[in-house]
């Protein structure tokens, strides 16, 4: 069985990492378009560096959840089965890392990553960034950014999304309003290919329509639970949906 599981901001709400839509979320406190865009950066470098500079630290300081160390164990139940799990997240932390997921695609990027403008070397970084500190490369100060992909940047590995997404015997979109796209146009795509389709999220999303089915409820609850009856059921691809537990076919 082959899965893809698309991870947003409410994966990791549990860590105490801020999501960027809900009511407190970290878009209510800073405009993303002040702040997770190109031009901001050019236009205000120190106020994207700050706000970045935070998030570095909070991220240091938390630790994964349930949710995060239970797909790094359906990555090793599937790969002892057979199957296989392509995580990709549109998180920045590196909290499915350090939960043991092996393969993590970050199209996104890394907040624990810096890249350099002036020579294109991308680095681990976890000090603050700033204009003043020179690239470790190329020695060109000023030239630094957080490794991550803003609005109106092209998301990361793009192609081996799609490749795994057409690929897939089941897409699942875990902690994710479906907002920001090309992501959240994901499980349309995999409709379209006659993919099976999951959302596990506190509340359905914008895009809960578009999934076969839904699971909802803090992702430290309900993604164990899902995981353990992924791992404990023989999936009947032929039948699109797990047979165990007398489970039935979401519509
Ligand atoms: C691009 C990194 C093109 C930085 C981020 C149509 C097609 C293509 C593009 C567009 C399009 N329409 C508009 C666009 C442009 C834009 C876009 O989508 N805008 C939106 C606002 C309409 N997209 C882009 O610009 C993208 N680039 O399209 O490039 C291109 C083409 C050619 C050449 C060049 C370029 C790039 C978008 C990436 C922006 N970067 N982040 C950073 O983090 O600072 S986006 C940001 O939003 C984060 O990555 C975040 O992950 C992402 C999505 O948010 P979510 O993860 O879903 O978080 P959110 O808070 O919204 O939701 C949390 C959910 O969790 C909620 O549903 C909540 O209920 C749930 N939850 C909360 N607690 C829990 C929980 N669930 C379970 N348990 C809990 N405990
Ligand atoms: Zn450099």
């Amino acid at each position: 069985m082959k899965i893809i599981a698309l991870t947003g901001a409410g994966a990791s709400a549990e860590s105490g990492l801020g999501t960027f839509r809900d009511k407190d979320g970290l878009w209510s406190r800073f405009d993303p378009m002040k702040l997770a865009t190109p031009e901001a950066s050019a236009h205000n470098p120190d106020e994207v560096n700050a706000s970045y500079n935070m998030r570095r630290q909070n991220l240091l300081s938390a630790e994964p959840n349930a949710a995060h160390r239970a797909l790094a164990r359906l990555e090793a139940g599937l790969a002892e089965r057979g199957g296989s799990l392509f995580l990709c997240t549109q998180n920045i932390d590196d909290l499915h890392e350090r939960a043991g997921s092996q393969q993590v695609v970050h199209m996104h990027g890394e907040l624990l990553k810096a890249r350099c403008t002036a020579c294109g070397e991308t680095m681990p970084w976890h000090e603050d960034l700033s204009v003043e500190v020179p690239c470790p490369s190329c020695r060109c100060p000023g030239g630094l950014r957080p490794h991550v992909v803003w609005f109106g940047e092209m998301p990361l590995e793009m192609d081996a999304i799609y490749d795994a997404l057409l690929g897939a015997d089941l897409f699942v979109a875990i902690g994710t309003s479906g907002s920001v796209y090309p992501a959240a146009g994901f499980v349309s795509e995999a409709r379209g290919h006659g993919i099976r389709t999951c959302e596990i999220n506190l509340e359905p999303s914008g895009n809960a329509r578009r999934f076969n089915e839904g699971r909802y409820g803090p992702a430290s609850e309900v993604v164990p639970a899902w995981v353990e009856q992924v791992l404990s059921s023989r999936f009947s691809s032929d039948q699109g949906g797990f047979t165990a537990h007398g489970s039935s076919h979401p519509k």
